[in-house]
């Protein structure tokens, strides 16, 4: 099978840089190793920053983001006897949005199927070839155990942290940055309707927590937890009592409802980055190229910036217009390396190590930042999320 572009990877980059290619006339096709059904229940990000929405939007792919997702004007930061408001709209002049990134691939799933898209499913043993050459090729074992070859011009590594594209680019070819958090997030979805009206990011002296949501009756909570924890070792009672004494329930009549836990899981902290994000004819984008804790809500606007940028250079160079792709990676770096400062940032100002040295001066951190205009904004204007092709 032949194709001009073979993308590894349907989750939000990959579907993304699919639709988006179709949109100018380029031919694509999806090799993904999971099921849909796997692909579309994930549980993972939910905050999309302004430039995404506008993105797809642009695209034909915001309708029900708009009437079933939140426009948020901001967050709140929480302290011990503390909660401020950070308006993104005063300071910065943009809203963000939630909106599960499960739904966001079940919207791009639908375009797909709208378009014809051929997209493989269970796709096992993924391999690159030829990515040297003028003809790379993806070879997978489809379901029915037969090998399957698609040549193409480019190929497009959209395959996560832990696909076969990222191994594919020799070490001697690239450099890699990683950083890893000493602690994690146990995350949980419960059936309770939110106990606040946006997001809530706080600091206690025992450990970081975040209140978000998905919906008027879901509730999607983040708690920092050790490095090495394990979902098993945390009770549904013990989680909310620590989100409740963390996110300060009872301070200044506020309370944290609890309802019934649906989903738990423990996601580790750490941030990475590879350089350059191409390889000959191997593109990455997304995770495949760089990770960041979620504490900037980052990593899936991340991807569709990426595939942004990429699908403008896959499209002119299937025209014999090799300029945007020599520049994709340089252009892509530059946003990847601001959003992983940021993450680290907002990661390293919220969590608590037991250092009384660094929990003051993250207390001093948040004060500035809750009363000072210049330290708000600049909070907004990355969170909110810069230009595309910042
Ligand atoms: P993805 O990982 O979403 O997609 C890559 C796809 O490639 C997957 O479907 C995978 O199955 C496929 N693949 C992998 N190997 C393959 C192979 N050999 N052959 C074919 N296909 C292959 N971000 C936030 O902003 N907030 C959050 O709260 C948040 N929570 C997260 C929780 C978890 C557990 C994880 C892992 C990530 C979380 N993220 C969060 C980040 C997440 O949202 C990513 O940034 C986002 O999914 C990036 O999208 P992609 O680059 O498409 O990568
Ligand atoms: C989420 O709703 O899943 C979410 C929101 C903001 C973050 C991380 C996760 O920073």
């Amino acid at each position: 099978m032949r194709t001009q572009v073979a993308i590894i990877g349907a989750g939000p980059a990959g579907l993304m840089l699919s639709h988006l290619l179709a949109r100018e006339g380029v031919e694509s096709v999806v090799v993904e190793c999971r099921s849909r059904a796997y692909v579309e229940a994930r549980i993972r990000a939910g905050l999309l920053e302004a430039s995404t929405v506008d993105l797809l939007d642009e695209v034909g792919l915001g309708r029900r983001l708009h009437a079933e997702g939140f426009a948020h004007r901001g967050i709140y930061l929480h302290w011990p006897g503390e909660r401020h408001h950070i308006d993104f709209v005063d300071l910065v002049g943009k809203m963000v949005y939630i909106y599960g990134q499960t739904e966001l691939t079940r919207d791009f799933g639908r375009a797909r199927d709208e378009d014809g898209q051929l997209l493989f499913y269970e796709a096992t043993g993924t391999r690159l070839e030829g990515i040297e050459s003028d003809s790379p090729s993806v070879v997978f074992t489809d379901p029915a155990g037969r090998e399957t070859r698609i040549e193409a011009d480019l190929i497009a590594g959209c395959d996560g942290s832990f696909g076969p594209s990222r191994e594919s680019i020799p070490s001697s070819a690239c450099q890699t940055w990683e950083k890893h958090y000493p602690y994690s997030w146990l995350g949980v979805l419960a059936n309770v309707a939110p106990s606040t009206d946006e997001l809530i990011y706080s600091w206690s002296p025992e450990g970081f927590a975040l209140h978000s949501m998905r919906s008027e009756s879901v509730s999607r909570l983040y708690l920092q937890v050790g490095p090495q924890a394990k979902v098993e070792e945390w009770s549904d009672d013990q989680i909310w009592e620590v989100l409740a004494r963390r996110l300060g329930d009872g301070e200044g009549g506020w309370h944290l409802e609890a309802g019934p836990i649906t989903e738990k899981s423990v996601l580790p902290m750490r941030s990475f980055v590879m350089a350059p994000m191409r390889h000959h004819r191997l593109f990455l984008a997304g995770d495949a190229a760089h990770i960041v804790p979620p504490t900037g809500a980052k990593g899936l606007n991340l991807a569709i910036a990426d595939v942004a940028l990429l699908s403008e250079a896959l499209v002119a160079f299937t025209k014999g217009d090799t300029l945007l792709a020599d520049e994709y990676s340089e252009r892509a770096l530059r946003r990847v390396w601001r959003c992983t400062h940021f993450s680290w940032w907002m990661t390293t100002m919220l969590h608590t190590s037991g250092d009384p040295f660094e929990a003051e001066l993250q207390r001093s951190q948040l004060g500035w930042v809750t009363s000072s205009v210049a330290g708000a904004a600049g909070l907004a204007e990355n969170y909110a999320g810069l230009p595309i092709g910042y």
